[in-house]
């Protein structure tokens, strides 16, 4: 099969030769030709021109088996875009100017037209798209309503976000008018997205894990259903939420796909909890710091896993998390070499 048939066919649940696979943040500073784009140019200059985006796309697609590309964007376009200032330091996480503590700071959000100021996100994709043809599958992405509530509310990176989950108990309508807020850009977009020709999207929900469950369900769950009750069947929809092991019972609530699973969530729990949901994951990115061969032994596991289980259907092949700079490449192709060979 080509890459983007074998992805294809994944989404809809059809029989593949092999699980497809793609990898999270497989574009970034652990390539040599990304390091030298960012030496050029600013991260918000790559991000907004679309020649750009695309070359920092295509990179990983040169160098390894890869069966789709993910645009190469950011998360944060979103509070961007709402007027909040977003900066990244060298070295740093991002910096957000003006965090959202009170109503006053809600309300002077400027949500008219905040589409149309990502609308380099679509354009990125549709010249992705030119691009790569019908060679390999394509994925847009957003962040899931509650990361970016808890970006915007703490003003940058954090271990626990205490300023974010501190505010929902605080001023719990506030919260929930923010996650809608939040929510309704995101939908818009991901709709933008869509029209541009992504196969797929992915919604982001890197700290959804730091909450409880009936926190989830109150806060960060209706804010994903406002954004799958908007983009109903158009394309399947993928929700990763980092360390939501515990919250997996939960999460078919959401209306979604399929599940990117984090690398602490067993595969055939997961899977007989969801048997007809496409799920995604979930090799431990640490694994990939390591050697070669424990990264070619963990992928097999996998691989056998998933064709035990669902004969490799609604299956695909990527990480827990996203690949950290500083990953050998090598082992990034031990991966994809090892899945081209599995039959
Ligand atoms: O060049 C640089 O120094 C910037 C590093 C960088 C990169 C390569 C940032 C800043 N964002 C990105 C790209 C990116 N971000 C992609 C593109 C696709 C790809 O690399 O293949 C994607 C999908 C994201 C998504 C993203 N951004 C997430 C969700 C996924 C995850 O890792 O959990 C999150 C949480 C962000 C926020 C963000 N943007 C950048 C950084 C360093 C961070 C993390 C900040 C923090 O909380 O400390």
């Amino acid at each position: 099969m080509h890459p983007r048939e074998r992805f294809m066919a994944a989404l809809r649940g059809d029989a593949v030769d092999r699980p497809p696979v793609w990898l999270m943040r497989q574009a970034g500073r652990y390539l040599p030709g990304y390091r030298q784009l960012r030496a050029e140019h600013s991260f918000w200059d790559v991000c907004q021109n679309a020649e750009l985006s695309t070359r920092a796309a295509l990179e990983p697609l040169d160098k390894f088996k890869l069966d789709a590309a993910i645009v190469f964007s950011d998360i944060l376009v979103v509070p961007l875009a709402l007027g909040l200032g977003v900066s990244f330091g060298p070295g740093e996480g991002p910096r957000i100017a003006k965090p959202l503590r009170t109503g006053a700071d809600l309300d002077a959000w400027n949500v008219d037209g905040a589409v149309s100021r990502i609308d380099y996100l679509p354009r990125a994709i549709s010249h992705l798209k030119l691009t790569l043809k019908e060679r390999y599958g394509i994925l847009g992405f957003a962040g899931a309503p509650f990361t970016l509530f808890a970006y915007c509310v703490e003003g940058g990176g954090s271990d626990d976000f205490r300023e974010a989950r501190t505010l929902m108990h605080r001023d719990p309508a506030l919260a929930r008018r923010a996650l809608n807020t939040i929510a309704d850009v995101v939908a818009d977009l991901l709709l933008a997205e869509i029209q541009a020709g992504a196969d797929a999207v992915q919604l982001f929900d890197s700290w959804g894990g730091l909450l409880a469950p009936d926190e989830y369900r109150d806060f960060a769950l209706p804010a994903l259903q406002r954004i799958t009750a908007k983009i109903g069947k158009q394309v399947p929809t993928l929700l990763f939420v980092r360390g939501g092991h515990h919250l997996m019972p939960l999460l078919g609530e959401s209306g979604v796909t399929g599940f990117s699973l984090d690398w602490r969530t067993e595969w055939e729990v997961a899977r007989k909890m969801y048997p007809d949901h496409l799920l995604q994951g979930n090799v431990d990115p640490i694994l990939l710091l390591g050697n070669a061969e424990s990264v070619r032994k963990r992928t097999r596991e996998l691989l056998e896993t998933m064709k035990r289980t669902s004969e490799g259907r609604h299956c695909i092949l990527n990480l827990g998390h996203g690949i950290l700079p500083g990953t050998p490449p090598e082992n990034v192709a031990a991966l994809c070499d090892t899945a081209a060979e599995f039959s």
